[in-house]
Protein backbone atom coordinates (compact mmCIF):
# COMPACT_ATOMS: atom_id res chain seq x y z
CA UNK A 1 0.00 0.00 0.00
CA UNK A 2 1.39 3.27 -0.91
CA UNK A 3 1.22 6.20 1.72
CA UNK A 4 0.61 9.69 1.13
CA UNK A 5 3.18 12.30 0.15
CA UNK A 6 3.12 15.31 3.31
CA UNK A 7 1.79 17.25 0.32
CA UNK A 8 -1.53 15.22 -0.46
CA UNK A 9 -1.71 14.60 3.54
CA UNK A 10 -2.11 18.26 4.00
CA UNK A 11 -4.57 18.36 1.00
CA UNK A 12 -6.62 15.77 2.54
CA UNK A 13 -6.55 16.85 5.95
CA UNK A 14 -7.13 21.07 4.73
CA UNK A 15 -10.38 19.93 2.46
CA UNK A 16 -13.44 21.03 3.44
CA UNK A 17 -16.88 19.56 2.24
CA UNK A 18 -20.09 21.96 0.41
CA UNK A 19 -23.27 20.23 1.64
CA UNK A 20 -23.06 19.41 -2.00
CA UNK A 21 -20.28 17.58 -1.54
CA UNK A 22 -21.10 16.49 1.80
CA UNK A 23 -24.20 14.70 0.51
CA UNK A 24 -22.63 13.38 -2.07
CA UNK A 25 -20.45 11.38 0.43
CA UNK A 26 -23.36 10.01 2.02
CA UNK A 27 -24.74 8.59 -1.50
CA UNK A 28 -28.14 11.07 -0.25
CA UNK A 29 -29.86 14.25 -1.86
CA UNK A 30 -28.34 18.04 -0.68
CA UNK A 31 -32.46 18.72 -0.55
CA UNK A 32 -33.18 16.35 1.98
CA UNK A 33 -33.60 17.34 5.77
CA UNK A 34 -31.51 14.14 6.82
CA UNK A 35 -28.45 15.95 5.02
CA UNK A 36 -29.50 19.36 5.75
CA UNK A 37 -29.53 18.95 9.62
CA UNK A 38 -26.62 16.38 9.61
CA UNK A 39 -24.72 19.21 7.44
CA UNK A 40 -25.71 21.55 10.35
CA UNK A 41 -24.86 18.83 13.08
CA UNK A 42 -21.08 18.10 11.76
CA UNK A 43 -20.48 21.91 11.01
CA UNK A 44 -19.45 22.66 14.39
CA UNK A 45 -17.85 26.17 13.82
CA UNK A 46 -20.72 26.80 11.71
CA UNK A 47 -18.99 28.34 8.28
CA UNK A 48 -20.61 26.63 6.09
CA UNK A 49 -18.47 23.60 5.25
CA UNK A 50 -17.71 20.46 6.81
CA UNK A 51 -13.91 19.82 7.59
CA UNK A 52 -11.56 17.18 7.48
CA UNK A 53 -11.77 16.55 11.17
CA UNK A 54 -15.24 17.35 11.56
CA UNK A 55 -16.67 14.93 9.25
CA UNK A 56 -14.07 12.32 11.22
CA UNK A 57 -16.13 13.26 14.32
CA UNK A 58 -19.13 12.09 12.54
CA UNK A 59 -17.74 9.39 11.16
CA UNK A 60 -16.44 8.37 15.19
CA UNK A 61 -19.44 8.89 16.48
CA UNK A 62 -21.23 6.13 14.05
CA UNK A 63 -18.63 3.65 14.62
CA UNK A 64 -19.14 4.07 18.21
CA UNK A 65 -23.29 3.44 17.71
CA UNK A 66 -23.85 6.48 20.09
CA UNK A 67 -25.73 8.03 17.11
CA UNK A 68 -29.50 7.19 17.81
CA UNK A 69 -32.15 8.13 15.51
CA UNK A 70 -35.80 7.83 16.16
CA UNK A 71 -38.20 6.89 12.45
CA UNK A 72 -38.41 10.33 11.52
CA UNK A 73 -34.69 10.49 11.00
CA UNK A 74 -35.56 10.87 7.78
CA UNK A 75 -37.36 13.66 8.52
CA UNK A 76 -35.17 15.69 11.22
CA UNK A 77 -35.14 13.99 14.00
CA UNK A 78 -31.83 12.76 15.17
CA UNK A 79 -30.27 12.84 18.70
CA UNK A 80 -26.71 11.97 19.79
CA UNK A 81 -25.86 10.19 23.14
CA UNK A 82 -23.08 11.07 25.11
CA1 LIG B 1 -16.98 23.72 9.58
Amino acid sequence: MESLSEEDTRAVIGCELTIYEFADALAMKPDSMFVKNMFELVDKDGNGAVSFREFLDMIVIFAKGKFCCSQHVYDQSYIIQN
